[in-house]
């Protein structure tokens, strides 16, 4: 099989025939595609693939930091780079990103900052960072109710009218992520049909990394999942999930099409999660080293460094980057250090937006007469 051309691309997989939109081939050689187009210049390429590197930075440092004992779990997004990457920075900022729990670069993307991230997964947060500042909802680790959430946000949008005014500054859209595995849950698929009839402005973003835990994507659907759009009355489309451009052009184009008030868009990004589901998930027992070793060669961030190395980057280019990736990695780990104990008092009064009810008062009461009581008496026998 060849890794060049788009439509050999996907020879190994049953869905082929669905038409898959590559800018990038794993070489690193641009290609033209009838419709999409990258808009940027070799500079802002190379800004594309800083975010890559310092994304991958990211995610190896939390892994390792769990290996540490220093957070419990631990979601890797190795391989998926170019997919967040690539439709994070389509996003504007009036714009609004409900993820799953693997979008660490979507959240770099909308400037939360690497040591926000690893508070969920530490303990010390319920969150870590506020999503009106960011434009990013937090991480859901219930699979799919995020679409359900960005359909409702989305809808009202459009009640809002912040959509449809040919105004850069004004328009607004929502990004939904989810993975294969997602598209079997129920709310997916109706928050795919509410937000067709509503024509609500929401781009659904599917990173079809192969697995949901350790069930292949053929377990979930025997169709592609970019073509199940069109049951719901709106246009699907595949992209190569390992070509940051690609990405970054099919998102920036449905994003538009959602501001403009022409609805929905399912974008599905066919990628691959090198590494495991979470730090205590084992690949090996369900996958063949072999399959792997193939996607290594597709690799997101090598075929950009193929590419900017071709069109004459320097090499001082890529050691500063190297050396700002390695200051990234050792404030993430202090950061991770650094965060405060939570406070299970503060807890009672983040439930509602309007403050604590009476029965939260009383039962934020009780904790503390508890806690105080642990802390005076020692731990109960
Ligand atoms: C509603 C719900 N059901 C089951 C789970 C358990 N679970 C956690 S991850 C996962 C697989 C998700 O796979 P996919 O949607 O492909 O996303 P990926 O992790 O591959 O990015 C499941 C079933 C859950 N978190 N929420």
């Amino acid at each position: 099989m060849s890794l060049t051309t788009p439509d050999t691309y996907m020879a190994d997989d049953p869905a082929g025939d669905f038409p898959i939109v590559q800018l990038l081939t794993p070489e690193g050689e641009r290609v033209s595609h009838p419709e999409f187009a990258y808009d940027g210049d070799d500079e802002s390429i190379r800004e594309l693939y800083r975010d890559l590197v310092l994304m991958r930075r990211v995610d190896f440092e939390a892994h390792a930091l769990q290996r540490h004992g220093e957070i419990g779990l631990w979601p890797p997004a190795q391989g998926q780079e170019a997919a967040q990457i690539g439709s994070g920075r389509a996003l504007r900022k009036q714009d609004f990103a409900f993820p799953t729990y693997r979008e660490h670069g979507v959240a770099l993307c909308r400037g939360v900052e690497p040591g926000k991230l690893v508070g969920l997964f530490r303990g010390t947060e319920l969150g870590g960072w506020d999503p009106n500042e960011h434009g990013i909802a937090l991480y859901s680790i219930v699979i799919g109710a995020q679409t359900l959430h960005a359909t409702g946000y989305a809808m009202g949008l459009t009640l809002d009218g912040a959509v449809g005014h040919n105004d850069p500054d004004r328009d607004a859209a929502v990004i939904a992520y989810f993975g294969d595995g997602a598209t079997s849950q129920g709310s997916v698929n109706e928050a795919f049909d509410w937000a067709a009839v509503f024509n609500a402005p929401v781009v659904f973003f599917c990173q079809n990394n192969q697995y949901a835990i350790s069930a292949s994507t053929d377990r979930q659907t025997r169709g592609p999942i970019a073509q199940r759009a069109g049951g719901f009355g709106f246009r699907g489309m595949r992209v190569d999930g390992n070509d940051v451009l690609a990405c970054h052009a099919v998102t920036k184009a449905a994003l538009q099409k959602a501001r403009d008030g022409e609805g929905p868009t399912l974008i599905e990004a066919y990628t691959y999660r090198m590494g495991a589901h979470t730090t205590s998930d084992d690949p090996t027992r369900y996958r063949e080293t072999a399959e792997v070793e193939t996607w290594k060669l597709k690799d997101p961030i090598e075929r950009v460094k193929r590419y900017l190395q071709v069109q004459g980057t320097p090499q001082e280019f890529f050691d500063a980057l190297d050396a700002e990736a390695e200051v990234l990695g050792k404030n993430l780990r202090e950061a991770c250090k650094a965060l405060p104990e939570p406070d299970l008092e503060a807890l009672f009064s983040m439930v509602y937006v309007d403050g604590e009810t009476p029965e939260l008062l009383e039962q934020k009461a009780a904790y503390v007469a508890f806690r105080d009581g642990l802390e005076t008496e020692g731990t109960p026998a």
